[in-house]
């Protein structure tokens, strides 16, 4: 064979048949995270014939080189190069330097800390407002009453929506997480339902249809100095939509669950509601929102010894990179003393969650505001977990609370 000397060098990649789309999976992806670890820093994943990172220092080093793993082929299973998109490609999420860089500059400086903060008395007291409201009420779904209600009032108000038509955002979320994995039931049967979610938001992301000052003003404040065209603009009000909501509010749910099953560290956070930014970071870490996306190998590669060709898919799993024993001491335990930060559940690099600050600034606000004011937290019930190919989250928390 005439490659009998290369690959008795190159080590070989062992190969996996999970389907990490498959329900049992989704439902608690831990063990089989642990199980693709343990079988070496690169694993060939049969089912959908792409290389597979499940280490936190592979993932870490893939997602800080965009030169070698690109993004313009897309961050799901699909490769632009030779499947059609089912949208138009994002301009920043999809894309690559230097188309990117000027883009992601002007997303930059728009959800900057020094612009966001200026939402912080806003977001606020409609913080204060919503856990009154549940709190009075002591029996409650957090997901729907809580974890869906704030992001749905306060981040969709900073955007500049009118109050009609929200319904649609959540839908189309999902649709969008479930397009960076295969074209499963799950994907198809969201894209029936979802047509009416579609045609909203491409209208909505429209300069005519959003307030005067909200951040979707902003983008095409950016584009009247000449930073974008008018269209980027409108593309950039679909990315705020796209990776704005289903995000933070099941980041909300995780943590909501999190906290309701270790009371222990919901204690802990009571007695000191300074701590709620940092127990953000921890939930992000313990429970990403995120569990998995890909990247394209731009030219021939190694991770790992692992030789790669051009133009294949990876898919890095962000959920286990943050349990990955080698970088975690006792990863599977929920301490939000600990220092989470680091932690690749915003991911990495230069396509590192642009959202971060907004969604840490929702997450301590409404995390202090409950540590302020409720006693404790039960749930009530079992929580119903929502099944998206990318993202994990619930649509059901039910919960018992008490006040002061
Ligand atoms: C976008 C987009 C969509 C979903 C997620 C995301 C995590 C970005 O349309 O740009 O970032």
């Amino acid at each position: 064979m005439s490659t009998a000397v290369a690959s008795s060098l190159a080590p070989e990649v062992p190969i996996s048949d999970l389907d990490p789309y498959a329900d049992e999976v989704l439902s608690n992806p831990y063990p089989y995270y642990a199980k693709l670890r343990d079988l070496g820093p690169v694993v060939w994943l049969d089912r959908y014939q792409v290389y597979a990172l499940a280490r936190h220092d592979e993932i870490h080093a893939v997602l800080s080189d965009p030169h070698n793993f690109c993004s313009s082929a897309g961050v799901g299973l699909a490769n632009f190069h030779t499947e059609e998109p089912w949208r138009k490609p994002s301009i920043i999420l999809e894309a690559d330097p230097p188309a990117h860089s000027g883009i992601r500059k002007v997303v930059a400086r728009i959800l900057s800390p020094a612009n966001i903060s200026k939402l912080r008395p806003t977001f606020e007291a409609e913080a204060d407002k919503l856990v009154d409201r549940v709190l009075a009420k002591g029996h409650f779904d957090a997901a729907s009453e809580f974890c869906e209600a704030y992001p749905l009032k306060v981040f969709a108000d900073a955007v500049g929506l009118p109050a009609e038509g929200r319904e649609n955002l959540l839908p189309y979320g999902d649709m969008v997480f479930n397009g960076f994995g295969p074209i499963n039931e799950r994907f198809s049967k969201r894209l029936e339902s979802s047509s009416g979610a579609v045609q909203w938001i491409n209208n909505i992301c429209r300069r005519e249809n959003l307030s005067e000052n909200g951040l979707g003003a902003q983008l095409y404040a950016a584009a009247d100095a000449g930073e974008l065209t008018q269209d980027e603009a409108g593309m950039l009000v679909r990315t705020l939509l796209s990776a704005g909501l289903d995000t933070t509010v099941f980041t909300l749910c995780n943590a909501l669950v999190s906290f309701a099953q270790n009371p222990d560290q919901y204690a802990i956070l009571r007695s000191n509601p300074a701590l709620a930014r940092q127990s953000v970071e921890e939930v992000i870490r313990y429970e990403p929102t995120f569990h998995s996306f890909y990247r394209t190998t731009a030219k021939r590669v190694e991770i790992a010894g692992v030789a790669m060709d051009t133009s294949q898919k990876i898919v890095v799993f962000i959920g286990s990179a943050n349990r990955d024993p080698r970088r975690w001491e006792n990863p599977d335990k929920f301490d939000i003393t600990r220092r989470a930060t680091g932690n690749l559940g915003f991911g990495t690099g230069i396509h590192g969650c642009a959202g971060q600050m907004m969604a840490r600034l929702e997450g301590d606000i409404l995390l202090s505001a409950l540590a302020r004011k409720m006693k404790s937290i039960e749930l009530t019930g079992e929580p119903v977990q929502h099944y998206n190919n990318t993202v994990r989250g619930y649509t059901s928390i039910p919960v018992s609370t008490t006040t002061n």
